[in-house]
């Protein structure tokens, strides 16, 4: 094996979880261990959740929500706070916890003696591979996750004939029967578990088969042994009988039998070789170069714990496709969004019960999607919010007698949208609006009509809540949200619970805006358009406090906050992702934001670190985007739940907020891009926030908004080209520094422009 700059690398197995290394085909994921004289290779399928449908809304909410909103409006927050605390919350008050399947374990007695140990993940292929040396034979294992079969393979193989030799055998914490069928199928019989008193209703399977190329099979008791092949093969198969939220009467043994049947009847090199084939569309479409440096060609951990020394660039680069290696294996069209560890948990109670947040983190998930050219990657996150319109309208009715459609901040796989937790984390509104925008901006990357015709009356449900359910602030007339919270921040009032959080202005703000534009793009006549069009000129503004900060309430709190380092910097929604707040057209919130930040800090959990790469890279400051980036790649070796010590890496590179959290992973890399190129504000601009530590470089096929796609090269800190390709033909503005020039674009045209942005050659 050589190595090259995109492999991560580890010169011992692994001993904790979080050195375990992922591969994923977006339903089923392994984290595999690498370990002698036993390989533990950890299984999930993305729907093996606790539970069953199950409708959270509770009866009670509505008859309390005039009261809640006279206690808050009159200044009473910890009465308001505990009478939505015990009136209007979801019932259960929990959601469903993302389970494991188990674990495939392989024992090797005769390896307890090993040398010259390798086990790496190379992203390029999306191969996991362990090889050593026992006595005088060199071992090999390769391990990925085919989104083409739908299994996930093992290949153990060795430099001589006739030396593999092995037990299989199954755990799992899940109550399952486990047997043997034929002499070679480990067969898996399991049901999931009830949380928080909803029953388990889903039935799963795992099955597993044992292919030896010579060699003796036997089945002894729940295992099968392998002795003296020359090469073996295994096929995993995992399934549930769930179809989608309300339908759990899928049947896991005869999709889990046919997914093996047609993967045993293909050839393993043709399984392997279209693997890899499918892995490389996706991720091959961009190519990052940070500068080589010499520390690239240490273990992946030790470059970890030497990274804050400054020498190396390319590991960042490493991290940035990292992330979009992980999005390609947790998120694939027709699977479920990948949600707090993408797919990967060993737990049966997760943190925070590993489903989707949405005040942040869901959304962070996906930042990488559209700019980072996986546009696909994208879709089960956007089906997802089609989904919730549903269920989310029930919500609506039941807690707020509203039209339209909500989601609160949290949802599962059984799509619960209403109120969980409690009021300081629950009781936000805003999630599914928040989540409409990823709609918009899938359109806006892609300009894809078809797409937006669907979204649309998704998009307009979530705007009808809000329509229905903003309420006029009595002291400026304006329109507010109420009850809701600036995410899990405690105000001076000493609760969360408060009237018209900046950054629900703001979601309700880009949600209307986004409604108009779709509106009139799809030359609809909706009657809705004059009702968002007359609130959008009520809403709430974005203010500027005494400390010269944009204010994340209606009052100037900021101050006087209990928390003021909060890892949620929930109010510069509008810089990043949103786009209301920018140099040229809103300057003087542009400094606020920069305010807010400095006040805020550079510390934060995982995804706080990787929200605030975005937020400086939104603010043009390069190097100071780069520090957080520097902080996001701390290594962490604890995996305690922590909020104040700081976030980081573990040694496989998964986020640390601590405990694992994937949405760092996601949102490093988003910020990567944003660095790189930017798009939100009306014109492609190359290299906004380039940092000195990256003097020479280039990435190719990163997306715009508008359907373009860019390749951009630099040298000594300058743009030496770039390349502008419009899938569907636009007139777009293009900045680099102080250069700004207007270009046409013919459908399918590309123009390369040099560093004053001159038309070099149309290609
Ligand atoms: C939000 C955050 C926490 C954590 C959790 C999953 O509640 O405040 O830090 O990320 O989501």
């Amino acid at each position: 094996m050589t190595t090259h700059p995109l492999l991560l690398w580890y010169k011992r197995p692994a001993k904790k979880w979080v050195e375990a290394l992922p591969v994923g085909n977006g339903r089923l994921g392994a984290m595999i261990f690498g370990g002698l004289p036993q390989e533990r290779l950890q299984l999930n399928e993305d729907t093996l959740y606790a539970g069953g449908p199950y409708d959270p809304n509770n009866p009670n909410a509505l008859a309390a929500l005039p009261e809640a909103r006279r206690l808050i409006f009159a200044g009473e927050y910890q009465a308001a706070d505990r009478l939505i605390g015990e009136q209007m919350m979801a019932q259960p008050i929990k959601q469903m916890p993302y389970q494991p399947v188990g674990d495939l374990i392989l024992d090797f007695p005769d390896h307890e003696d090993f040398s010259e140990y390798r086990r790496e993940l190379d992203l390029d292929s999306a191969l996991a591979c362990v090889t050593y040396r026992s006595g005088d034979v060199t071992f090999t294992r390769e391990v990925f996750a085919s989104p083409v079969d739908q299994v996930i393979v093992v290949r153990l193989s060795a430099d001589r004939l006739g030396q593999i030799s092995f037990t299989a055998g199954f755990s799992t914490p899940q109550i399952a029967t486990i047997h043997i069928e034929g002499s070679d199928t480990l067969v898996v019989d399991g049901q999931n578990g009830d949380a928080f008193g909803i029953s388990g209703r889903l039935k799963f399977q795992a099955r597993v088969l044992v292919q030896p190329e010579g060699g003796e099979i036997i089945a002894s008791g729940q295992n099968i042994e392998v002795r003296g092949a020359d090469a073996v093969t295994l096929l995993i198969a995992i399934a549930t009988s769930y179809i989608s939220w309300q339908d759990v009467s899928g049947d896991p043994d005869a999709l889990a039998r046919a997914c093996l049947q047609q993967a045993a009847a293909r050839l393993f090199a043709d399984v392997r070789q279209d693997h890899i084939t499918e892995h490389q569309r996706l991720f091959h479409r961009v190519q990052i170069d940070l500068g080589r440096t010499p520390a690239a060609g240490l273990p992946t951990d030790e470059r970890l714990l030497r990274f804050q020394e400054g020498a190396d660039t390319d590991l960042a680069a490493l991290y940035f496709q990292y992330g979009r290696y992980l999005l390609i294996a947790s998120s694939r069209p027709g699977t479920q969004p990948a949600n707090l560890q993408g797919i990967w948990n060993d737990s049966m109670t997760p943190p925070w019960e590993s489903k989707y947040t949405v005040n942040i983190n869901t959304q962070m998930n996906y930042w990488p999607a559209e700019v980072t050219n996986l546009g696909e990657c994208h879709e089960p996150l956007l089906r997802m919010v089609a989904e919730l319109a549903e269920p989310g309208s029930r919500t609506a009715r039941v807690h707020y007698g509203a039209g339209g459609w909500v989601c609160h901040h949290n949802t599962d796989l059984w799509r619960a949208t209403a109120p969980i937790d409690g009021p300081l984390w629950g009781f936000w509104p805003t999630g599914g609006a928040w989540l409409c925008l990823h709609l918009w901006e899938h359109f806006a990357f892609t300009g894809d009509r078809d797409f937006l015709v669907q979204a649309y009356p998704v998009m307009i449900g979530a705007a009808r809540f809000f329509l229905d359910t903003l309420v006029q602030e009595p002291k400026t007339g304006w329109l507010v949200t109420c009850p809701s919270l600036s995410p899990e921040n405690i105000h001076p009032g000493g609760v969360a619970i408060c009237a018209g959080p900046t950054m629900d202005s703001q979601i309700v703000r880009e949600l209307f805006t986004t409604c108009l534009r779709a509106a009139e793009i799809l030359a609809v006549a909706d009657p809705i358009t004059a009702e968002l069009a007359a609130a959008l000129a009520r809403l709430a503004p974005m203010q500027v406090g005494k400390a010269g900060q944009l204010q994340e309430w209606l009052e100037d709190w900021d101050l006087e906050a209990p928390e003021r380092q909060h890892r949620h910097t929930s109010h510069l929604f509008g810089l990043h992702p949103g786009s209301q707040i920018t140099q040229s057209r809103t300057p003087e919130l542009f400094a606020a934001a920069k305010r807010t930040l400095e006040l805020r800090g550079d510390v934060g959990t995982g995804w706080s670190l990787a929200w605030k790469i975005n937020f400086w890279a939104r603010l043009l400051e390069g190097d100071h985007a780069y520090l957080l980036l520097q902080r996001a790649l701390t290594p962490i070796d604890s995996p305690e739940v922590a909020y104040h010590d700081g976030g980081g890496v573990y040694p496989n590179l998964f986020d640390a907020h601590p405990p694992f959290q994937i949405d760092g992973n996601f949102g490093a890399t988003a910020g990567i891009a944003e660095m790189l190129l930017q798009s939100h504000a009306g014109e492609i601009h190359l290299l906004p926030a380039l940092p000195k530590v990256w003097p020479q470089g280039s990435v190719t096929s990163l997306r715009a908004r508008g359907g373009f796609t860019v390749d951009i090269a630099w040298v000594k800190g300058k743009l030496t080209q770039a390349v502008i390709h419009s899938s569907n033909g636009a007139e777009c503005a293009v900045r680099y520094q102080n250069h700004l020039r207007q270009i046409t674009f013919a459908p399918g045209a590309s123009v390369r422009l040099d560093r004053e942005l001159s038309v070099a050659a149309g290609l």
